[in-house]
């Protein structure tokens, strides 16, 4: 579930005090997320949630029950930090896109052209620590 792995970002922040990174070098946010809540911690997050290299390129990602790449990114607004997870569900499209600071926004794009907007089955967790005062 998702929320499960939402639960080990909470922790990996509870831990090092910041959210994980969603970037680094040229790895995407899936493989980056992967990287800092599984590899770098070494195996202690296996199992979480499904990683598999969907795109082939020797790194492993975090892929929905339909293998689709998860989406992650990092929220700043004012002194508030959060995250933003997303399944792009069985589509495999966002319809949307994602502000750094509010998250998902969607743009009710179908650009499978199924009558359905693409961010109908997308999957979200998201979170924003309440402002540091
Ligand atoms: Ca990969
Ligand atoms: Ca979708
Ligand atoms: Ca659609």
């Amino acid at each position: 579930m998702l929320k499960n792995l939402a639960m080990m970002i909470d922790a990996y922040h509870v831990e090092h005090g910041a959210y994980p990174p969603d970037t680094n070098s040229n790895m995407g946010s899936s493989e980056t997320l992967y990287y800092y809540l599984c590899v770098q911690q070494r195996a202690a997050n296996e199992n979480i949630y499904p990683a598999f290299d969907a795109n082939a390129n020797g790194l492993m990602e975090f892929v929905s029950q339909c293998q689709r790449i998860l989406l992650y990114a990092r929220l700043k607004e004012g002194n508030r930090e959060g995250y933003v997870l997303i399944d792009p569900g069985q589509d495999g499209l966002l319809g949307g896109i994602i502000d750094p600071q509010r998250g998902f926004i969607s743009d009710g794009s179908d650009a499978n052209r199924d009558g359905i907007p693409d961010d109908k089955d997308n999957l979200i967790e998201s979170s924003l620590d309440p402002e540091v005062k």
